[in-house]
């Protein structure tokens, strides 16, 4: 007796182990080749069956393409991939650009497509002309070029950067309709190569009354961060290259201050001074800003870590689901304290979980891609992802964050009002006709 495709499909299909409600599987099923995977799902396969007359000679397969330009782009196809902008007109505050991880996938940011914060738009800073200086309570201040700086041993490592307002929407009392984008775009990923800060800070000699460096940028608002000296000593960078180029002149050119899994703010762009301390600064962007306020009317000093976060990526708003099988769940994961340990995700609003596959190599302190295999009935469903760190900390519940540090209705809310660290579980649900919406579940 000869097997049928939809034999074979059937047998698959008995193999696939549901772990969890509304169709989750076991992410062994990822073992047996997507294709088959997928096949078993729908009892064929995803596509229709292929004859030769179906690969048509369009124009571009009969005459020679176009000159191969010097600095490569996407292509044009893939205009509609890009940042949402707070500021289009650049007026004269803050401009934020959102990163579209909805159109994205794997785990660095693109350079064009990485987050922007700046707050008072992006300098347009003369390399040649640009010096870093480290002075205050060390032996011997040191003034470096660009140049000065490439002739010392450089390392590189994968860091997300992610704004402490990230994810603020969702401190809303109702959940805003908005896309991954809007909700949480203020975070990115990318390798960053440069100089290690304990390197420079060695040369210029501690003074053992130092405990703090204060940062400078070279922008007009001078943005200023006070950092505890041993983060400084620990992983921190002057970071020069980002994604293998220069660093974009949005994300700091010529250099940036990179402080791996802590708050964006501290990640001093077009750095130009660093001045060793005995206390903080107490700069404007740490007292105010960054000093996010708990319910009982008391505030955070600092709030160093972005903590253990994780959110479906595809599908989310936007991505509506075409039709019932199966889809691959997948979606973003991080830690400010190390590497991610275990994503769970549920398709039944938390009732149940399945354990994600973690893409390799799950790196310290940068994005973990997580997927998991489910097959969906066409009904309702609602998504949601928790991630655990190494360290062993576990991302909140969103009643869990919002019991210890309020909702606001004033959204985004600058000062005041919970609008920092959100990083608590987010739920997307799967309306019937496979649409998707931001729900609290
Ligand atoms: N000099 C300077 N550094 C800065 C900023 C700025 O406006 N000026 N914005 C900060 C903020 S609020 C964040 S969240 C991060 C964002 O880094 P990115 O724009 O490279 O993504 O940079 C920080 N460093
Ligand atoms: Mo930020």
């Amino acid at each position: 007796m000869t097997m049928t495709p939809s034999d074979r499909a059937e047998r698959e299909l008995k193999n696939l182990e549901a772990v969890a409600g509304n169709g989750l599987l076991h992410r062994r099923a990822f073992l047996r080749g997507g294709a088959a995977l997928a096949g078993a799902m729908t009892g064929y396969t995803l596509v229709p069956s292929a004859s030769g007359q179906q690969l048509a000679d369009d124009a571009w397969s009969l005459v020679p393409g176009v000159t191969v330009p010097d600095y490569g782009t996407r292509s044009r196809f893939e205009k509609n991939v890009v940042r949402t902008l707070s500021n289009p007109k650049g007026e004269p505050r803050t401009q934020h650009a959102r990163t579209p991880h909805h159109l994205l996938n794997g785990t660095f940011t693109p350079n064009g497509l990485h987050f922007v914060i700046s707050h008072a738009g992006d300098p347009d800073i003369d390399p040649d002309k640009h010096r870093l200086v480290i002075h205050g309570l060390v032996k011997q201040p040191l003034v470096f070029t660009l140049d000065a700086l490439a002739r010392y041993p450089m390392v590189s490592r994968m860091a997300f950067v992610e704004c402490g307002g990230n994810s603020a929407p969702l401190f809303s009392l109702e959940p805003i309709q908005a896309s991954v984008q809007a909700l949480h775009g203020l975070v990115s990923c990318a390798e960053w190569t440069g100089v290690p800060l304990s390197t420079l800070l060695d040369e210029a000699g501690i003074d053992p009354k130092a405990k703090w460096i204060v940062v400078e940028g070279g922008d007009p608002p001078h943005v200023s961060r006070s950092v505890p000296l041993a983060k400084a000593m620990d992983d921190a960078m002057i970071a020069l290259y980002q994604n293998g180029e220069r660093i974009m002149p949005g994300n700091g050119y010529p250099m940036r201050l990179l402080l791996p899994g802590w708050e964006g703010n501290m990640n001093t762009k077009w750095v130009r001074r660093i001045q060793l301390t005995e206390g903080p600064g107490m700069t404007f962007y740490e007292a105010r800003t960054y000093a996010p306020v708990l319910p009982g009317g008391k505030a955070y000093r600092f709030y160093f870590i972005q903590e253990v976060k994780s959110f479906i990526t595809h599908p989310s708003p936007g991505l509506a689901l075409k039709g019932p099988g199966f889809y691959e769940i997948s979606g973003i994961a991080y830690s400010g304290t190390g590497r991610i340990a275990k994503v769970m995700v549920s398709a039944d609003g938390g009732k149940s979980w399945a354990q994600a596959a973690l893409q390799q190599p799950v790196l310290n302190k940068a994005f973990t891609r997580f997927r998991v295999p489910w097959r969906w009935d066409g009904g309702p469903a609602v998504l949601q992802s928790r991630a655990w760190d190494e360290a062993g900390y576990e991302q909140p519940t969103r009643a869990q964050l919002v019991a210890a540090r309020g909702e606001t209705t004033r959204v985004p809310a600058v000062t005041g009002f919970p609008s920092q660290h959100y990083n608590a579980v987010t739920s997307w649900s799967i309306e019937r006709g496979g649409e998707v919406k931001h729900v609290y579940a």
